[in-house]
């Protein structure tokens, strides 16, 4: 897989020479390279926001720049990820699908957002997905875009170590959050391990561990029990 980053702040995405996509880089199985958007401007001030038509407050990534950057870097199997507190929410279910594709392009924006003509004209030459981490707003797309990264390249094959440990997770294959996890020592502060878990009895183990899952996705999530009561539309 190869994964190309567009930012006015590249640094933001040097902790992706750590850990997991480190490691996958360093394997050969992933490329990533940044680039800085204002190396797609052509003004003495490299200039990649301006006002907002209509007014009001804040300042808009200016077509221009991401329209050359976009050209430059995405090619015929690209997919461009739009990281936007507007955008759909980010699911497992679309990191699976991302891990299986060729080429990512993370056009990250600040301020008010990037020029709608940008991504409706990206639309036009790729796949094009603007997503949102959840609700709450982050001031640019980069750590939303690291996020999203890392939810990807941990699934693409050859990746992890331990195929085993990714589907039996939160939001795996029964959409229940993970349940309640302990290692040694059996008591600690006071606090002991549930007496189920030192009892060798896996059935018994097994139906503990999805009664605490479901319990915990009721009390936390009970939107992914699919109670049409508890969904908003
Ligand atoms: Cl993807 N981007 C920004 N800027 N803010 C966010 C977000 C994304 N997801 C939640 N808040």
């Amino acid at each position: 897989m190869r994964i190309d980053v567009v930012s006015i702040f590249p640094a933001y995405l040097d902790a992706l020479d750590l850990s997991l996509a480190g490691r996958a880089r360093e394997k050969g199985l992933l490329q990533i390279a940044t680039h800085d958007l204002r190396d797609f401007t052509h003004d003495r001030h490299r200039t990649v926001d301006d006002t907002p038509y209509g007014g009001g407050a804040g300042m808009v990534m200016k077509p221009e720049p991401w329209g050359e950057a976009l050209d430059t870097v995405a090619t015929d199997d690209s997919v461009v990820v739009v990281p936007t507190p507007s955008g759909t929410p980010f699911r497992q279910s679309l990191a699976h699908d991302l891990s299986r594709e060729r080429h990512l392009v993370f056009a990250c924006g600040r301020y008010e957002g990037i020029d709608q003509r940008v991504i409706d004209h990206a639309r036009e030459r790729w796949r094009v997905e603007e997503v949102s981490l959840g609700d709450f707003v982050l001031n640019g797309g980069e750590v939303a875009a690291l996020a999203v990264i890392e939810a990807v390249v941990r699934l693409v094959p050859g990746f992890m170590g331990n195929p085993a440990s990714l589907a039996e997770e939160s939001h795996g294959e029964d959409g229940l959050l993970e349940y309640p996890v302990y290692t040694k020592p059996a008591t600690w502060r006071g606090h002991t391990v549930p007496d189920v878990l030192l009892s060798g009895h896996h059935g018994a183990i097994a139906a503990w561990r999805h009664e605490q899952a479901l319990q915990r996705t009721r009390e936390r999530r009970p939107d992914l029990l699919g109670d049409a009561s508890e969904t908003s539309s």
